[in-house]
């Protein structure tokens, strides 16, 4: 069944660098997803860390942290029904050789190393990555005009 879910995108530095912001944008608001959180920021090393503490003392976490933290980043809060496997499924596999064209990585995307999105894994790493990332303040409540017709 579908259900409202809130999720959390990040155009890594690479996207930024590469001017792909608004491409990718229109990517998630082109599906029909609500955009209720959005800011441009350097992420600290600290919060890097907290975010992907899951892949600690694997052999890319060093550089991984490097990479995110080495320039601003779009941080984006999407919101919509079953959001989560949405946009995982517009961003692509994690390894842009193995994404399918039509998707952000495999679209925009050559190597594992420099994969120019972020989207949370699952209701409950959304929830948190959200929150990790946003105060509440910074989140808008709001129900877009095409919200019935999605
Ligand atoms: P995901 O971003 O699709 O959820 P994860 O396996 O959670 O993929 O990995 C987190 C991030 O770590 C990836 O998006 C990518 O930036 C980086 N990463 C994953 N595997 C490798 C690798 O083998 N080499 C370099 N970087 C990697
Ligand atoms: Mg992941």
């Amino acid at each position: 069944m579908a259900s409202k879910e809130t999720t959390l995108i990040i155009v890594k530095p690479d996207g930024v660098q590469r001017g792909l912001i608004g491409n990718i944008i229109s990517k998630f608001e082109n599906r029909g997803l609500t955009l209720v959180g959005l800011k441009l920021e350097v992420v600290t090393k600290k919060l890097a860390e907290n975010h992907y503490g899951e892949h600690k003392g694997k052999p890319f976490y060093n550089g991984l942290i490097k990479y995110i933290t080495s320039g601003p980043v779009v941080l984006m809060a999407v919101q919509g029904e079953n959001a989560v496997m949405a946009c995982r499924k517009i961003c692509g596999a994690t390894n842009p050789i193995d994404a399918e064209l039509g998707t952000i990585r495999g679209d925009y995307a050559l190597t594992v190393s420099f994969n120019i999105v972020h989207s949370s894994d699952s209701v409950k790493s959304g929830k948190a990555e959200v929150k990790r990332f946003f105060a509440t303040k910074e989140l808008s409540k709001y129900n877009k005009i095409d919200s019935s017709w999605v």
